[in-house]
């Protein structure tokens, strides 16, 4: 019987921190997983290192549903993102062997292409209004058909999504101990309709526009701040409350028709189990990395599919090329898909994961290489040593903390 020889972490920064998990077979056989959690890298790593990579050696790799129900049942502190992000490492590593042994691109093995292609959209920011209309612009030009739109907020320094004039893709880990941001809700509740409006103004209606409120808001101010939104027709307004107060969303869905997106920051079926079934929700932002790899992400899409509740999955630089190949597989496979997050990587991630997944015309494909189709140059990632880095901290006028 082939077994698992050897598990074993990679934390590696090619312009950002990725953490990588390798299962070798006694075939020789390789599979590579994604366990990055952003600020949170080592904590992953560590568990991964200490309470999961010992109980693989030996294990069949071809038995995927077996391991993930010994790692979730069995850890018994169970849920939680260290947790699910280790889970889903091993995951997708398992089923990228499963591909490799088998011959076919892992999307072939979840039911074969249930399309042509995955729509995807990009990022789009600007420190004002005049530059994230140039911004959208650029993004047009090269082919996206589904743009996120996010600019500063005047009067307020480090709004979300926004990155530094260093000509790098944004990434919001950006120092050591947290970054402290200021944010004040009035502002860009007037602030928000404005900057969606000019973009409609200058470029019309005939491309998918997107924007993230990343968590900010009251119930009843995303319910007037999706309200306000309706005539420029948002393909979907993203994580306008915090996410885990679930029935916040009936007020919100009392006031608005904008469509709603989260889930970015769930790491299981339960967290989002009542926005999917109450259709609180239009869209299910769970990504491969977070929420427990594919075997889970794949439950998570079979519910959501039950109550009409569209895919939209997580994919930001801070998720390895790795998660971005794997999200692309089941984004190929399932019936109700509906965008897929492409932000893309900051140089030099490519010196270290050799893709071969394609973007053409706003569309994405995984490729048919055998497994995810992504390999990991180890030689590379020696030269990338991990470098500390946390997400922000938001803070009021009133100097208390806010959602980041
Ligand atoms: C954002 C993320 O892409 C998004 O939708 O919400 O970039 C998020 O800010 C980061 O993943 C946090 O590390
Ligand atoms: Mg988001």
């Amino acid at each position: 019987m082939t077994t698992i020889t050897e598990a074993r972490v990679i934390v590696t920064s090619p312009g950002r921190n990725y953490v990588t998990l390798k299962i070798t077979t006694s075939d020789g056989v390789v599979g590579w997983g994604d366990a990055t959690l952003n600020g949170r890298e080592l904590a992953v790593a560590a568990y991964m290192t200490d309470h999961v990579c010992p109980l693989l050696v030996g294990r069949d790799p071809a038995r995927i549903e077996d391991t993930w129900q010994l790692l979730y049942r069995g850890a018994y502190w169970r849920r939680g993102p260290v947790t699910m992000t280790a889970i889903a490492a091993v995951d997708m590593a398992l089923w990228d062997i499963k591909g490799k042994v088998a011959g076919l691109p892992v999307y072939q093995l979840l039911g074969g292409a249930a399309r042509n292609g995955v729509l995807v959209y990009c990022h789009a920011s600007g420190s004002d209004v005049p530059a994230l209309l140039d911004d959208v612009a650029r993004h047009l030009d090269q082919g996206f058909l589904a743009v996120r739109a996010q600019a500063s907020v005047p009067g307020l320094e480090g709004t979300y999504g926004v990155p530094a004039p260093d000509g790098l893709l944004y990434e919001p880990a950006s120092a050591a101990l947290p970054a402290e941001h200021l944010w004040d809700t009035g502002p860009y509740l007037r602030f928000a309709p404005e900057m969606l409006g000019a973009v409609r103004e200058r470029f019309g209606f005939g491309f998918h526009l997107l924007h993230d409120v990343h968590h900010r808001l009251s119930p009843i101010e995303a319910g007037r701040l999706g309200h306000d939104l309706e005539p420029h027709r948002l393909f979907w307004l993203e994580d306008p409350t915090p996410a885990e107060d679930q029935s916040a969303f009936r007020v919100i869905r009392q006031h608005t028709t904008t469509p709603l997106a989260v889930g970015e920051v769930f790491n299981s079926i339960w967290d989002c189990q009542q926005l999917i079934t109450e259709r609180l929700i239009d869209y299910i932002r769970t990504s491969v990395t977070h929420a427990g790899g594919i075997t889970h992400l794949r439950r998570i899409f079979s519910l959501a599919d039950l109550y009409g509740v569209r895919t939209g999955s997580h994919g930001p630089g801070d998720l390895s090329p790795v998660a971005m190949a794997a999200a692309l597989h089941v984004d190929m496979s399932v019936p109700n898909f509906g965008i897929q997050e492409y932000m893309g990587h900051r140089d030099p991630a490519g010196e270290v994961f050799r893709t071969t997944y394609t973007f053409a015309d706003g569309y994405m494909h995984p490729g048919d290489a055998p497994g995810l189709g992504v390999d990991v140059d180890e030689d590379a990632a020696v030269h990338f040593p991990y470098d500390p880095r946390q997400l922000p901290v938001n803070r009021r006028l009133d100097g208390s903390v806010h959602d980041w």
